[in-house]
């Protein structure tokens, strides 16, 4: 009897993390439930006007004893100490490694930095086909802080959370490539699509074969799901969409797919109210959405794909009454099957941390079998 209930109150290691079967389309018991700090905003000018600091205090003062972004992107030690922030204040589904789509530019021959006020530069933007030489192989002997942290992460965590990775879009990396810096109209590349489509084709390719690699390479290492940020794509119409971001998406997917068939791939951009069934056609296991897609009408626009999101990232402002009501609204709409709760977009600075560590709490009672559909 007494190894009957051993074997009965151990954890079903066996089973894969909640937010991995959420993925894969299962029906669970409640709807998984991570966020991610607020990277990009789509609007350089409205980050670079809150330096103040992202919205975990934890973070800040890190950040202030290591000022360079690219340290604290790059060292394994802070990497897994940053990405486990969430996971001790908020115990998330899911634990984001911390890191940038930037980071693999320089095993491809890109280098970049990250200016605390300008964001992201590049000194030479790609722009000619003698520039595209400088571009090899990715050479992950340059990323082994990454594969080192995503195991790190995984013993740390353990079956409690999954481990996520990602990688940029090779059409959203192709913006500050061939930019220079984060943009707003992304006039040089879009220019680029009509003059010179050979050169971007190449850039792209390029990139989506890099992607591929370095997906692989962080399943490998550890990463149990991976995040594709096509965080632009939105601002491409979707008929260019479909010739610049959405075969370069499937490439990279199905080049994945041939290796890795089981690790679930999440595809998020911005702006996508217009793209839904074409993200959805890529090959992802889920859509992610942004808060501007009601989630009863992307349930109906996707089928059966798994979908994450979608709650607006500024109701954490509004108290908890609203929290609840946005998260009730989300949950409902999107059913208890083949759902991650996330916010729209990330974290916003100056978030108050009792709200998100309250929509946690939330998500963590509300059931699936209490959910009015
Ligand atoms: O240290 C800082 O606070 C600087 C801000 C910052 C952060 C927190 C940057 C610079 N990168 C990151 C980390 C980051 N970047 C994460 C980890 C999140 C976490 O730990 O919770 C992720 C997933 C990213 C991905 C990323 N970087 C995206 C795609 C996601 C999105 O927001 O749509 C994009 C577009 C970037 C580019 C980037 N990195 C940083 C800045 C300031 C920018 C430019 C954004 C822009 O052009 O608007």
């Amino acid at each position: 009897v007494v190894v009957r209930a051993q074997a009965a109150a151990a954890p079903a290691v066996a089973d894969a993390p909640l937010m991995v079967r959420a993925a894969r389309g299962e029906a669970t018991e409640r709807a998984p439930c991570w966020m991610m700090r607020q990277a990009g905003s789509g609007c350089a000018p409205c980050w670079m006007m809150r330096q103040a600091g992202r919205y975990q205090a934890a973070y800040r003062e890190l950040a202030r004893k290591h000022p360079s972004f690219r340290e604290r992107s790059e060292t394994t030690e802070l990497i897994v100490d940053i990405s486990l922030q969430p996971f001790r204040s908020f115990k998330p589904d899911g634990v984001i490694l911390f890191s940038d789509i930037l980071t693999p530019l320089p095993g491809i021959g890109v280098p970049f930095e990250i200016d605390d006020n300008k964001g992201p530069l590049l000194d030479n933007p790609i722009r000619s086909k003698e520039q595209l030489k400088q571009l090899h192989k990715l050479d992950l002997s340059q990323l082994q802080f990454v594969g080192e942290s995503l195991k790190l992460l995984r013993q740390e965590v353990g079956d409690q959370a999954a481990v996520l990775g990602f990688v940029g879009s090779p059409w959203t990396l192709a913006t500050y490539i061939i930019e220079g810096a984060s943009s707003s109209l992304y006039k040089t590349i879009k220019s680029m699509a009509y003059s010179e489509p050979a050169l971007l084709d190449a850039l792209l390719s390029h990139l989506a074969d890099a992607m591929a690699d370095y997906i692989r390479f962080q399943i490998d290492s550890g990463a149990q799901c991976v995040q594709i940020f096509d965080s632009w794509g939105g601002q491409l119409p979707p008929s260019q969409w479909d010739k610049w971001s959405g075969p370069y998406l499937r490439r990279v997917i199905e080049s994945v797919k041939s290796t890795h068939p089981s690790t679930p791939l999440t595809l998020y951009a911005n702006g996508s109210g217009g793209l839904l069934e074409r993200l959805g056609a890529t090959g992802a296991d889920v859509v992610g959405l942004d808060w501007t897609v009601d989630m009863a009408d992307a349930r109906r626009r996707l089928g059966s794909k798994s979908v994450q999101g979608n709650v607006d990232p500024t109701v954490l402002f509004c108290g908890e009454a609203a929290i609840e009501a946005a998260v009730r609204d989300v949950l409902s709409k999107a059913g208890g099957k083949g759902h991650i709760l996330n916010l729209g977009h990330g974290v916003l600075v100056g978030t108050p941390e009792e709200a998100v560590a309250h929509m946690f709490a939330l998500s963590k009672s509300i059931k699936a079998a209490e959910l009015v559909t």
